[in-house]
């Protein structure tokens, strides 16, 4: 099987630069312990579950480390019940391996006090800051998982059902299940080798697209009802604390809400404002695919890819808004001027 599975991006033989040094690294440290991004999506929890399988396979020891409970759609990958929020039984020699992000901040606050050359960095992102002493970054990649295959096929270990399970649903996870454009050709290939070696492409499509809380959709009902579409094309909402406190809500359940604001016909970008805990503002932006909303959330001090991005916003309601709409207008009006 492993030998069928060609791993490469657009066909090119050559190992990704800091693929080496990576695989040095995994066969010659003994424990592991594999770090999530916070609010962990399909790709960090489903790269670092099957890597830590394979690891475990060539006789490492491994330990999850999340500063977080798994989300609920994800409890159905192999091996999420293992994750823990403390570094019990974590060794001085451990190397964390950081998963799909593309600074350490990303981690949050548990993780900034790793060292550089105790880490490996295995991410996709566009501007990575290259924060490990062992980097496997390829922009190119619509996912960590096919960069996380790659290794595993490296390594010679078998991808087993569960492996293949955890890695398609890290691909599916990043490309909306192939909808968006980064699902090309070589990874809808990965995706197929994935599903020859057992992956359990129903299950995963189930969980992750077709399962909802009652309370989400009442409140993708509501941030729907309460959306605003500008003359130029942006269609935004705001979630307050008392709105999902008014639906018993959660914030994960506003995963699919900035998706269904963008798929408004006369939307570029889309933005919800999501009111945090702490009274701070989350926003999460969409773009149709003219609008570089990562350099949109980049001015708001976040960051994320060129269609989907984010950033917290420390101000009231008002200003956070205003904020959001300024950053976007001036990466529509950017846009323009580069199509001259
Ligand atoms: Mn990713």
């Amino acid at each position: 099987m492993n030998n069928e599975i060609n791993t490469k991006s657009n066909g090119s033989s050559a190992e990704p630069p800091g693929a080496k040094g990576v695989l040095e690294c995994l066969r010659s440290s003994r424990q592991f312990v594999m770090c999530a991004h916070e609010k962990p999506d399909g790709d960090v929890l489903g790269s670092g579950f099957a890597l830590g399988m394979a690891l475990k396979r060539i006789g490492k020891d491994v330990v999850y480390f999340l500063d977080d409970d798994v989300p609920a759609n994800l409890r159905f990958l192999p091996e999420s019940q293992l994750t823990q929020r403390t570094f019990d039984g974590v060794a001085d020699d451990a190397i964390f391996v950081f998963l799909d992000m593309s600074d350490q901040w990303r981690a949050g606050k548990a993780l900034n006090w790793v060292p550089p050359e105790r880490i490996i960095n295995i991410d996709h992102h566009l501007g990575n800051h290259r924060f490990g002493r062992w980097n496997l970054v390829v922009e190119s990649e619509a996912a960590t998982g096919s960069l996380v295959l790659g290794l595993i096929v490296a390594l010679g270990v078998p991808i087993t059902s569960d492996i293949a399970t955890c890695l398609l649903a890290a691909i599916i996870s990043d490309t909306g299940c192939f909808m968006y454009s980064n699902a090309d050709p070589h990874t809808i290939r990965l995706a197929a080798s994935l599903m020859e070696a057992g992956a359990q492409k129903d299950r995963i499509n189930e969980q992750l697209y077709q399962t909802r809380t009652f309370s989400g959709q009442k409140v993708l009902g509501r941030a729907l009802d309460t959306a605003t579409l500008t003359d130029d094309g942006i269609c935004y909402s705001v979630v307050s604390r008392a709105m999902l406190e008014e639906f018993g809500a959660t914030y994960e359940d506003l995963e699919d809400v900035v998706g269904a604001l963008r798929a408004v016909d006369r939307c570029e970008v889309s933005a919800l404002l999501k009111e945090a805990p702490d009274g701070t503002f989350r926003v999460s932006m969409r773009s149709r695919g003219r609008i570089n909303v990562m350099a949109a959330a980049k001015k708001l001090g976040g960051g994320g890819h060129f269609r989907a991005a984010g950033a917290t916003i420390n101000a009231t309601q008002d200003q956070a808004l205003s904020a959001v709409l300024t950053a976007i207008r001036a990466e529509m009006a950017e846009g323009a001027r580069a199509a001259g």
